[in-house]
């Protein structure tokens, strides 16, 4: 099929409450969405990059450039009979992997579509509800936490994320795990510590956690790996892994015994499927991690986390975790901790486009239309 036009735009969708992590916080979110038409179909996916480049050097702007001057242009008018060959029309662009991922899911979306497939079906998954879980962002108080962490137990989310930071860790995390002995704990710190927090980190040993989630910076591989022999507690990376390369490597050096894939940060579906077969291979587990994503991005992850090398619980919560109100429909619901990946072809649910068209603050369609 030909990829005859390609519409971004941004929408501002407020999120329910802050959300704080260690490098800032969102409030508004401001999204990318994209929209490939090929043959008469159309295949929606979201861009995940952040307001500010706190998470990664790309952003809702940055991502924006890249796909308007250099990845639109080539792959409009491209033939495309699979995903993987938007990946190679677009490999010629170093890094940016969040702007190409968006591209490249749409294809999926688009391809599901035709084929009659969902996602889950076309990409090889189960189809089946999986268990997921939900990331709890930085709070004033520690006892607003543990109200916070009761909420969404209740609730039957399988694995609750703390996020930390220096200053706000080892005391706080206790204190939850005072408050639910039993629970699937785990920390996030977006890279807010260097090594010679190790002492530090090491006391989260005793607190009975499943991971402790990017301690170290984005770019270090190596002292990831030092940091993972002093610790009992396994270290699982999100920022440092962009590729299944950076995955090999990490897993070579013993940077982490656990990976979590965002199929936004790592450039696609492709990409998230060679990283989770990789890990496969190797015995090393995988769960899908979440970017604040609407209802489109959202679609991908609850897809992809139906792989079987998927055995731990997902940041993939419900609709209203997150939005007053989603921009698709059905929202996504979570019962008993336990989501269902929509059954329809590609993302299985419907982008409501009047919502979407009040959010909207900037849109533009290739081919471009002359004045
Ligand atoms: O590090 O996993 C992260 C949100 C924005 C940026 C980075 C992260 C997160 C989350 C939220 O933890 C996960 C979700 O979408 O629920
Ligand atoms: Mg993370």
């Amino acid at each position: 099929m030909r990829i005859d036009a390609i519409e971004v735009r941004e929408i501002r969708f407020p999120l329910r409450e802050r959300f704080e992590i260690s490098s800032g916080y969102s409030e508004k979110r401001r999204i990318l969405l994209v929209r490939l038409h090929a043959d008469g179909e159309t295949g929606w996916a979201e861009c995940v990059a952040g307001e500010d480049p706190g998470y990664s050097y790309e952003t809702t702007d940055t991502a924006w450039h890249i796909l308007a001057e250099f990845l639109i242009p080539a792959l409009l008018g491209a033939e495309v009979t699979e995903p993987a060959d938007v990946e190679r029309l677009l490999a010629h662009v170093r890094g940016h992997p969040m702007a190409k991922a968006c591209l490249e899911m749409a294809s999926w979306d688009l391809e599901g579509r035709k084929r009659g497939l969902s996602l889950a079906e076309a990409l090889g998954g189960s189809g089946e509800p999986v268990p997921v879980g939900v990331s709890v962002g930085l709070q004033k108080s520690d006892d607003l936490l543990v109200e916070k962490v009761g909420e969404f137990l209740a609730a039957g989310y399988r694995k609750i994320k703390l996020k930390i930071k220096p200053g706000r860790d080892v005391e706080m995390v206790r204190a939850v795990r005072g408050a639910f002995p039993e629970a699937p704990l785990m920390v996030d710190a977006n890279s807010a510590y260097t090594l010679a927090d190790r002492e530090r980190l090491a006391e989260m040993d005793d607190l009975d956690l499943l991971m402790i989630e990017q301690p170290l910076a984005h770019d270090d591989l190596h002292r990831h790996a030092r940091l993972q022999e002093t610790l009992q507690t396994p270290i699982c990376l999100d920022e440092s892994i962009r590729s299944a390369g950076d995955a090999e490597l990490a897993l070579e050096l013993g940077s982490c015994r656990i990976i979590n894939i965002k199929p936004g940060r790592v450039g696609g579906i492709g990409s998230s499927r060679r990283i989770h077969d990789l890990c496969r291979a190797r015995g090393v587990p995988v769960w899908c991690g979440g970017m604040l994503e609407s209802g489109v991005g959202r679609a991908f992850n609850i897809a992809l986390a139906t792989l079987p090398g998927f055995t731990i619980p997902g940041d993939i919560s419900a609709s209203r975790r997150y939005w007053e109100r989603d921009i698709v429909d059905p929202e996504f619901e979570v019962f008993d901790g336990m989501m269902t990946p929509p059954a329809g072809p590609g993302i299985g649910v419907t982008p409501d486009q009047r919502r979407i068209d009040r959010l909207t603050v900037r849109v533009e369609r290739w081919p471009r239309m002359r004045a």
